[in-house]
């Protein structure tokens, strides 16, 4: 409606994070840096099997992780709302669910649902709460992983998607985006779980890359930034670093500043083209938060502030 979408729309600056499994590696296997392909997606360009990367689960347990400080980081930097990762293409749930045991409240030792949490702290805090959710899943029995491109997915896993999404739409309160990713769904099966959304939160934005031009809004390639306004709605989602998503050890940082300066650069032309910005964190393994990560938010809100905006 278009009420939601002005909704949705007048967040403009919102968090984005990538935690889960992969954190947990940081980007490095078998004591190599993995220098290929985004860090959140390691299984595939390490690669590393099935089995190997399954038993990360029973090392999960991010005691650093609080809903809460990542909240109210999200509040200092001025953003209104929060999307994370609820199931990346490596198909391990951050969230409870009863159509799979790869899920971070029965495969891990601090049997945590990070979906609720997160939830709960961005309704305490007054920030909207929306979720990624990947329509790839190389954990799904017949899938096949090549890197994000030439994944095969059985048609069975549309089910399993519909059943979860059912889940995440109905036990975690209002969802303000559902950040579909990399679908190779045909046009039917879009419409399906577009539909499905709607009916389940009709004010749930849905993002393009559910595919077939079933959406609420687009969004750019990964840290891509359009020369114009657009006809549209639309999101730029941005990394901190090109390079990956998720939390990389090995990560060369360089200078708070001009990391500041960039993005409030990428921010301002979002924004002033009438985009939303979405910009991404990468929390460790154990759940803390990337000090270089803390200070560019902050200081990113301070100027906000300083500027009137916040
Ligand atoms: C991409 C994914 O393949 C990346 O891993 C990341 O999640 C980014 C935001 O979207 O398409």
């Amino acid at each position: 409606s278009p009420e939601a979408f002005r909704t949705w729309h007048g967040s403009k600056y919102s968090m984005f994070i990538h935690f889960g499994l992969y954190s947990l590696p940081a980007g490095v296997w078998n004591g190599q840096p993995v220098t290929s392909g985004y860090s959140e997606q390691i299984q595939a360009f390490a690669p590393i099997n099935k089995e190997d990367y399954e038993a990360l689960a029973e090392r999960f347990n991010p005691v650093e992780f609080n809903a809460d400080s990542v909240a109210a980081l999200a509040k200092r930097a001025g953003m209104r709302s929060i999307v994370f990762t609820s199931k990346h293409h490596d198909g391990f749930c951050m969230f409870r669910t009863s159509t799979t045991g790869y899920n971070s409240v029965d495969a891990t030792p601090c049997h945590r649902d990070f979906v609720r949490e997160l939830s709960e702290a961005c309704r305490r805090a007054g920030l909207r709460f929306g979720l990624y959710y990947s329509l790839i899943d190389w954990h799904f029995p017949g899938s096949s992983m090549s890197g994000h491109n030439a994944d095969f997915i059985p048609p069975a896993h549309h089910e399993f998607s519909k059943a979860q999404l059912r889940e995440l739409l109905t036990n975690y309160g209002d969802i303000s985006e559902l950040w579909f990713d990399m679908g190779s769904n045909t046009p039917e099966q879009s419409r399906e779980l577009y539909r499905l959304v709607h009916e389940l939160q009709p004010d749930c934005m849905v993002s393009g890359r559910l595919g077939n031009d079933q959406y609420d809004f687009c969004v750019m390639g990964d840290n891509a930034y359009p020369e114009s306004a657009l006809q549209t709605a639309w999101q730029t989602a941005a990394s901190m670093f090109d390079e990956t998503w998720s939390y990389r050890s090995w990560q060369k940082r360089g200078d708070v500043k001009d990391k500041v300066r960039e993005k409030l650069k990428s921010l301002i032309n979002v924004v002033s083209h009438g985009g939303n910005f979405l910009l991404n964190i990468g929390p460790r393994g154990d759940g803390s938060l990337v000090p270089f990560e803390v200070e560019v938010l902050t200081r990113m809100g301070r100027w906000l502030e300083r500027n009137g905006y916040a």
